[in-house]
């Protein structure tokens, strides 16, 4: 069993809740970071399992004395920020917050840790977003891939990435980046395409709900499972020498594909429910993502349990067992 610290930004997000499992596993002391909603059951929402096992400390990555506190408090041996504002159409949104919370929020992270706890180890949570709409010649999105992102949340993303670099060169620090391609569970917010089709699908299918309406449905992903990337991070912060890895799964299917798997396995044609409607477009959209994780794969030994379709079996299953 490993003795050791870890905390947590975004503990009550889907990777938050998923690494919190897996370090208490491991034997960690595992600490994470919440923010305050108004609605009591909002703020645990995905912990409350975890309730007697884990440390939740109030704070917000915009409030640097609460980070500060935090960190005194602990002491981590290891620093997870995985918390931000995810959400890539509603950053064109809400632009100013996502990059004060993606952006400020970790250059906020790093300075308390770098006065605080500098011999502690740092991840962050980079997205597969700051690529943009740029491709290998191969097909592939890779470490040495340019980055033109195409959102607020990409734009607030590369800066966090960029900057983590810059402390680690800077200041010698362990800080290491997780580029990590879509990642989905049962506890994917429903807002997000997978989640909102299986749950929507299972709900036609058992006639509590008439239609789906989606965006553009001819966009790529490369879905991963959320369980098997919360793997990576612990592998890529604890790698000895602090550096930047691509976690995805290699393989690309499109919304569409992905719709007509989830209806079929239900039954059902996609074609008689779903419809596209303009307002869930985004003003630029990021087309096609597929991510060479050969080198996360070959110097940490990483490679993902879940396919495409367990995974989304599993998503069906939940929201079978959860509505019936
Ligand atoms: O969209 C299209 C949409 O919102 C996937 C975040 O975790 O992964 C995630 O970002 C695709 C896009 O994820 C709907 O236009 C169609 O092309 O599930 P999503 P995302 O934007 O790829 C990256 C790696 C992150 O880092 C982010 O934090 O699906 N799409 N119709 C739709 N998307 C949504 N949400 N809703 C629709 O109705």
């Amino acid at each position: 069993m490993i003795n050791k610290k870890a905390f947590i930004t975004g503990v009550n997000g889907q990777d938050g809740s998923y690494l919190a499992e897996y370090l208490l596993s491991l034997g960690y002391e595992v600490h994470g970071m919440i923010r305050r909603h108004s609605m009591a059951e909002n703020q645990d929402s995905r912990v409350t399992h975890l309730t007697d096992k884990i440390v939740t400390h109030y704070g917000d990555l915009l409030d640097e004395s609460s980070i500060d506190t935090i960190l005194k408090k602990i002491t981590p041996d290891e620093i997870y920020n995985i918390g931000a504002q995810s959400h890539v159409r509603i950053s064109f949104d809400i632009p100013q917050f996502t990059v004060k919370t993606n952006a400020l929020g970790v250059l906020n992270m790093l300075e308390s840790y770098r006065r605080v706890c500098p011999d502690a180890k740092f991840y962050q949570a980079s997205s597969s977003e700051m690529f943009g709409n740029s491709v290998d010649e191969d097909g592939f999105q890779r470490e040495s891939t340019p980055m033109t992102p195409v959102s607020p949340y990409g734009c607030s993303k590369l800066f966090a990435y960029s900057i983590v670099k810059n402390y680690r060169n800077s200041y010698k620090l362990h800080a290491t980046n997780g580029i990590l391609f879509n990642h989905e569970s049962p506890r994917r917010g429903s807002n997000f395409v997978t989640n909102k089709v299986v749950k929507t699908a299972v709900q036609i299918k058992l006639g509590l709900s008439k239609n789906l309406e989606l965006g553009n449905m001819d966009t790529y992903r490369d879905w991963g499972h959320s369980k098997d990337y919360v793997k990576a991070m612990h592998m890529i912060l604890n790698h000895e020498k602090p550096d930047d890895f691509v976690v995805s799964t290699m393989i690309t299917h499109s919304v569409r594909e992905m719709t007509d798997y989830v209806f079929k396995k239900l039954d059902l044609n996609y074609k008689d429910y779903v419809s596209e409607n303009i307002i869930l477009k985004r003003p630029e959209e990021l087309k096609y993502l597929k991510g060479d994780s050969t080198k996360t794969r070959t110097i940490l030994g990483w490679k993902p349990e879940y396919t495409f379709e367990s995974m989304l079996d599993e998503m069906i299953e939940y929201w079978l067992d959860k509505f019936n």
